[in-house]
């Protein structure tokens, strides 16, 4: 049985290999998992909550009002940034605007953090595995200001760190700094998150494929093609391709990570800049993706490099294992080339 290394050890362990090594964004990031840690006892008791607890808008015996899951996970995650003297300002997907942090302390914060605090909250009721994504970027308006707009509107390739907590069958936490991918499992019985995966690399290519089947006919001709070919008949060289939906990102891309695969959120007639966010969904996984060895795309252009002009905004998604998001990207050029 080999060492177990906890994440703070590891977190300690690679702090020289962070930019700016002077343990701010290893506090950074044990925040991160302290909050996760507590958002994962309320997942795991979410099933309680309507049924036993008192459902969203009832008040408990404290006179406290229930309140939405994702709603408590974003003020959990918003109250240990505030008060954790590293993040001067934060921006959420629950938040219609970002939130700079006005006390002297925190205004000294250096970093910035961006993030969906529980993605995929509505499959809570069917039991099914959901997830927190953060990115953290060094912030560029001068220390000891308010946050701005500028620190949260920067390209994905700035991310200091980016990751994921997964509320799955067990809790994980992965998480890149630019020096490779690192997946630790919560052990509840010690309350640590432990090293279980470590240097993870996304498989090259994959029989698996994550689309929603309903968006196929109304997505770019060349997702269509590609779609079409993945589930061709019987292919010379073994099983055809299997489809894998979860319907909560990360999970989806969790598997993609460990199996290899691919997952595609287009635009489509409904979205048409695409469903999901760039800044707290699209390029922190894009981060870890590439980091793992994978590619991520709007089908015309690298997640990374896009120049955010807006928190919310949307764009066109296509992540996952190298050579199949390159099959995806030659569909849609041949596609264009015919038209
Ligand atoms: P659809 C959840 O709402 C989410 O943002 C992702 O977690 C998930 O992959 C996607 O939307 C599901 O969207 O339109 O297929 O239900």
């Amino acid at each position: 049985m080999s060492k177990i290394t906890t994440l703070n050890e590891f977190i300690l362990d690679r702090q020289a290999e962070f930019p700016f090594a002077t343990g701010e964004l290893s506090r950074l990031l044990s925040d991160v998992a302290v909050a996760s840690k507590i958002v994962s006892n309320d997942v795991r008791r979410a099933g309680l909550v309507d049924h036993i607890l008192g459902a969203q808008g009832e008040t408990n015996i404290q006179g406290e009002e229930q309140q939405k899951l994702d709603v408590v996970a974003d003020e959990q995650f918003i109250k240990m940034f505030r008060f954790g003297g590293e993040v001067c300002g934060i921006a959420s997907e629950e938040n219609d605007d970002f939130m700079a942090f006005e006390d002297e302390q925190s205004k000294k914060g250096n970093y910035v953090v961006l993030f969906d605090p529980l993605d995929g909250s509505s499959n809570i009721d069917v039991n099914v595995s959901i997830g927190t994504i953060f990115s953290i970027y060094r912030r560029v308006s001068p220390a000891g200001s308010s946050a701005t707009i500028a620190d949260m509107l920067q390209e994905g390739v700035k991310q200091v760190a980016a990751g994921y907590v997964l509320y799955g069958s067990s809790t994980m936490l992965v998480y890149t700094t630019g020096h490779g991918v690192n997946g630790f499992t919560l052990d509840p019985a010690i309350g640590e998150y432990c090293l279980s995966h470590p240097n993870m690399k996304m498989p090259e290519t994959s029989r698996l494929y994550s689309m929603n089947e309903g968006n196929i006919d109304i997505s770019h001709p060349g997702i269509q093609e590609y779609i079409k070919y993945c589930q061709g008949e019987e292919k010379a060289t073994g099983r055809p391709y299997s489809g894998r939906y979860i319907g909560s990102l990360v999970a989806d891309f969790h598997r993609s990570l460990i199996k290899g695969g691919i997952y595609i959120y287009p635009a489509v007639p409904s979205s048409p800049k695409g469903k999901l966010r760039l800044l707290y969904e699209c390029n922190p996984l894009a981060f870890i993706a590439e980091q793992a060895g994978g590619l991520a795309t709007t089908g015309y252009e690298r997640i990374m490099e896009i120049k955010p002009t807006e928190l919310h905004q949307r764009v066109p998604y296509i992540v996952g294992s190298k050579k199949m998001v390159q099959q995806v990207l030659n569909c849609i050029q041949q596609a264009d080339s015919r038209n």
